[in-house]
């Protein structure tokens, strides 16, 4: 074979050689683009839905949009938009309050409430008690330092109250009980300190606590929401006393003397849940503000 014959039998691979190079190339180039791309839109995706989120915070601090407003709700889920859940903080417990009041029937009727039985709730209470306050000496259910030691985690209980309602899943023989009831979180606070008010407060707690029926339940429900039927307007009959609201549900004896207890007139304090959407992607912030112009904000989370 000549010079000019071995060329042109190299020629041939080597051509087809380049050009397989330059289309993987090519598809390499186009996956990183489209990778690119598609991590830039999701960026600009979870930008958007936290703007969203944003907005209908806007509107949840505005004291002039009531609950049930249309304005509540903007957009769907698909392309964008927002949703904002109007409640009140003051229908919730306080597990500091309750805790440094001394008072455990609070926690016992709740957690029988959720099905756990009498020495579970006990050790509950006793641990939560352990670590909110400040001593080392444990309660006689309760978890304090040695028994945290011995589990594997120095350094607690903390000795001082609750910052988070998350922390509870921290306390020794509370986080079983916890973990078997779907949305404990619901059920509490620690923005809002008193007892639970009777203006705001749900029908689980109404039941669970006072053993109201739940006829006597929508009663209230229903007598408090005014003409609208919506919580929190501008129409809503204002209980004045819970003796008052006692005499309306005919409760006397233990049901009257369980309102009195767990229950009063004060307290509003606006939880304000915004979901924003944008393209299948979601951004949630929940805001605790006191109601009423120039009041602080107490909390703000993102999620
Ligand atoms: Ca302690
Ligand atoms: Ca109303």
């Amino acid at each position: 074979m000549n010079c000019r014959s071995k060329i042109r039998a190299i020629a041939l691979p080597l051509v087809l050689w380049c050009i397989a190079f330059l289309a993987g190339l090519v598809i390499l180039t186009g996956g990183l683009v489209s990778g690119w791309i598609e991590s830039e839109s999701l960026a600009e995706r979870k930008f958007v839905a936290r703007q969203m989120a944003l907005s209908g915070i806007a509107l949840g601090l505005n004291p002039a949009v009531e609950n049930g407003s249309p304005l509540l709700r903007h957009g769907n889920k698909n392309t964008e938009g927002y949703e904002v859940k109007l409640t009140n903080e003051a229908a919730r417990l306080n597990p500091n309050f309750w805790i440094q009041s001394g008072n455990r029937a609070v926690f016992n009727r709740l957690f029988a409430s959720w099905g756990a039985s009498l020495d579970a709730a006990e050790a509950g209470i006793d641990s939560l008690q352990d670590w909110i306050d400040a001593d080392d000496f444990g309660s006689l259910n309760g978890a304090e330092r040695g028994d945290y030691e011995q589990a594997g985690r120095p350094g607690y209980p903390a000795n001082r109250p609750l910052k988070h309602i998350r922390e509870m899943e921290s306390v020794m023989n509370l986080a079983p009980l916890l973990a078997a009831k779907q949305g404990w979180q619901d059920d509490f606070t620690i923005w809002y300190s008193g007892k639970i008010s009777i203006q705001h407060a749900q029908e689980p707690l109404l039941k669970a606590l006072a053993e109201l029926t739940p006829s006597q339940c929508q009663s209230l429900i229903q007598m408090r929401a005014g003409l609208d039927g919506i919580d929190d307007t501008a129409d809503d009959q204002k209980l004045e006393s819970i003796e008052a609201v006692a005499d309306f549900l005919g409760a006397g004896g233990k049901q009257r003397a369980d309102l009195l207890e767990f229950f009063d007139t004060s307290g509003d304090m606006r939880r304000i849940e915004s979901t924003g959407w944008c393209g299948g992607i979601s951004h949630k912030i929940v805001v605790i503000a006191p109601t009423g112009a120039n009041e602080q904000m107490m909390s703000w989370e993102e999620r």
